[in-house]
């Protein structure tokens, strides 16, 4: 009746059991690591931001008992080398990547999952190799429209944390916040090196106040080592400058409707995520009509909220016991 009572939380923590890293290009290294049972239902689950790395809370979305589990960190963050490196880093170079970890691994076919920018470059994925995909398990939507850009980073998600972006916008002068994107990205790839951290640190802790429905105070430890706010800030101001490498504005949405259908899927998306407003999970939703949307009554952005981790969990069951 409740339904709080009865939410699924995380499995339990487990290490990975194998780990390794792959060289890509001249320049580019990736980690990748495998958890779970071996002979389990493959799925690999790609991590946000972009420049965000993966995290050991992601294996917890799986049953360890069922599930072969991939974590890969993508190009210039997490343990990838080298680190926050910008060159040869596009959302079609992290596509490749994906089908050289899946080729190593002599996967034929898996689940993707993916959360936020990792349900962008799962759908980007899926749309150029949709005959290796079981399904999608996607949370946050992110289509890198024009239009969820000028959201969050220049003005909307803006009325609704004042108090935070008054911290974001403190880097930059008042003549150049017409246009933050531009203004943080010559920053961010300027030669200051105090300059650049100083935008990254504003940059990456305006997202990690505004991702969970209780706010600010609630930013997760990793927002506040330079290490980390660097790639983040950096990876993610470069593809967002680029449109996310996308032909052009929607296009994901369109190459989603042209070729998604008969892959199924299940999106979760908080009703009040103010990071990637629910809007693009609707359009989705109604493109691929293979697609289930739940939407979560009382959450924002991130991952762990509590009614994100349950419906996700069930989602991930379920895969589990379609296609094992
Ligand atoms: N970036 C959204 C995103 O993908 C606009 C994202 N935000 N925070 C994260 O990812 C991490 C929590 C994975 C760092």
């Amino acid at each position: 009746m409740n339904k709080s009572v009865s939410r699924r939380t995380l499995y339990p923590r487990h290490d990975a059991r194998r780990t390794g890293r792959l060289r890509v290009t001249d320049i580019h290294e990736i980690y990748w690591e495998e958890s779970g049972r071996p002979d389990g239902l493959p799925v690999i689950a790609l991590h946000g931001g972009p420049g965000g790395g993966s995290s050991p809370e992601m294996r917890r979305f799986f049953d360890a008992d069922r599930y072969r589990i991939i974590l890969a960190d993508q190009r210039g963050c997490g343990r990838s080398t080298p680190h926050s490196e910008l060159s040869e880093n596009t959302t079609w170079d992290l596509v490749d990547d994906i089908e050289r970890i899946r080729e190593m691994l002599g996967i034929e076919k898996w689940v993707v999952f993916g959360g936020s920018w990792g349900s962008t470059l799962s759908l980007a994925y899926a749309v150029t190799h949709p005959e290796r995909v079981y399904g999608l398990i996607l949370r946050g939507i992110f289509l890198i429209t024009d239009a969820e850009i000028q959201w969050f980073y220049q003005s909307g998600a803006s009325r609704l944390f004042p108090d935070a972006y008054e911290r974001y916008v403190a880097p930059i002068p008042e003549d150049e916040r017409g246009d933050l994107l531009s203004a943080f990205h010559s920053r961010l790839t300027g030669d200051d090196r105090q300059v650049r951290i100083e935008a990254a640190r504003a940059w990456a802790r305006w997202e990690g106040e505004t991702l969970s429905l209780r706010g600010p105070k609630t930013r997760p430890p990793r927002f506040d080592e330079d290490s980390f706010v660097d790639a983040f800030a950096r990876i993610e101001c470069h593809y967002f400058m680029n449109g996310g490498f996308f032909a052009h504005d929607g296009w994901l949405l369109d190459a989603a409707a042209r070729t998604l259908r008969g892959i199924p899927g299940h999106i979760v998306h908080g009703r009040y995520d103010v990071v990637t407003p629910l809007s693009s999970a609707w359009a989705l939703k109604k493109a691929w009509p293979d697609a289930h949307l739940s939407i979560v009554p009382d959450a924002g952005h991130s991952s762990l909220e509590p009614g994100i981790v349950d419906e996700l969990i069930r989602a991930c069951d379920a895969f589990a016991r379609r296609f094992a």
